[in-house]
């Protein structure tokens, strides 16, 4: 471990009274321990496991390239990730009926979620999860915080599900299984949905499913509620203080100021307006309502929120052309927008 190495010879040449865990007990285990509700030796067991691992901080410091707007499209919204979630879809067609039932999250959306994480479980990510929670709460301060807690909640969940440290792989951030849950999540939102004793995110689809599906139920997903719609901008006022308000702005201001949808949208609840980076130099505007702010919760980024709306309904339309060409009657998807 790098950080024993560093900080240990400084220690001894201060002539510092202190044990070596708490010369780099930063961030401090007592209080890992007590939030995350495990022993302090549990997580003395994983530190020891634990291997830094530079690839992981070049990943998290790379520049974010900010792609705009068509160029992140052209990554998941493609023929072959619209077709294998119609696969996907067909292949788990009952437990997705399911989860749209029990939690009302509509099975296209989830299927987009399963296909922009991990195309469908094919990319659940290769490296060691203790390794990147190690190498990010403890090696890296900008977010020491938030990757230290993972790391013990992490430590949790292993005992819980009986895991070895070896065995459960993910992204460089430590998100596990399909849906690449990051530990609070998998503790908090995954869920046993085929009910064989275990929460399996890796394998087990059926688990992912309800578990997305559970995720959104609670971040505030409204079942049979609208999501996305692109709106006109022509002759508005305010265009960028509109934006600026992100999600404090309402339907009512929004038409106040000009901007119109095509489908008059329900008075008085919150809204966010954004512009998108279009590949012919334009500018899309669109705004976002309720579940595309659950969606949001999933990933920060309005792009990965959009990249899921879409793939998403390009998914439940190919599913509607297939049923109806094996003589099924597809109901009319209705949104309340
Ligand atoms: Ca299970």
């Amino acid at each position: 471990m790098k950080l024993y190495k560093k900080i240990l010879p400084l220690a001894v040449t201060l002539g510092l009274a202190c044990s070596i865990e708490s010369a780099v007990a930063k961030p401090n285990l007592n209080t890992l321990a007590s939030y995350a509700k495990v022993e302090v030796s549990d997580l003395n067991d994983a530190l020891k496991q634990a291997v830094y691992q530079q690839k992981i901080i070049d990943a998290i410091t790379r520049p974010s390239e900010g792609k705009p707007w068509w160029q992140y499209r052209k990554i998941f919204i493609t023929k072959s990730r619209i077709s294998a979630g119609v696969k996907f879809y067909f292949e788990n067609e009952k437990v997705l009926k399911q989860a749209e039932n029990d939690f009302g999250v509509p099975a296209e959306i989830v299927c987009a979620i399963i296909g922009v994480e991990t195309f469908f479980g094919k990319n659940m990510g290769t490296f060691r999860v203790l390794d990147a929670l190690y190498t990010l709460g403890f090696n890296y301060p900008k977010r020491e915080d938030y990757f230290s807690k993972e790391f013990a909640n992490f430590v949790a969940l292993k005992k819980r599900e009986n895991w070895s440290y070896d065995e459960i792989k993910g992204s460089y951030a430590g998100a596990m299984g399909m849906g690449q849950f990051m530990p609070s999540s998998y503790l908090s939102y995954a869920i046993d949905y085929n009910q064989d004793g275990h929460v399996n995110l890796f394998t087990d689809k059926a688990d992912a499913i309800g578990s997305v599906a559970n995720y959104f139920k609670g971040h505030g997903w409204k079942k049979g509620h609208g999501i996305y719609y692109p709106c006109h901008v022509q002759n508005a006022k305010n265009l960028q203080a509109l934006i600026d308000k992100k999600w404090d702005l309402t339907v009512d201001e929004l038409y106040k100021s000009g901007i119109t949808t095509k489908v008059n949208l329900t008075p008085n609840q919150k809204i966010r307006l954004f512009a998108f980076d279009l590949e012919d130099n334009t500018i899309g505007y669109a705004v976002g309502l309720n579940n595309f702010y659950t969606i949001m919760r999933y990933n920060t980024s309005p792009l990965y929120a959009r990249a899921v709306y879409e793939l998403s309904e390009f998914i439940a339309m190919d599913i509607d052309k297939e049923k109806q060409q094996k003589g099924v009657i597809v109901n009319h998807r209705s949104k309340k927008p």
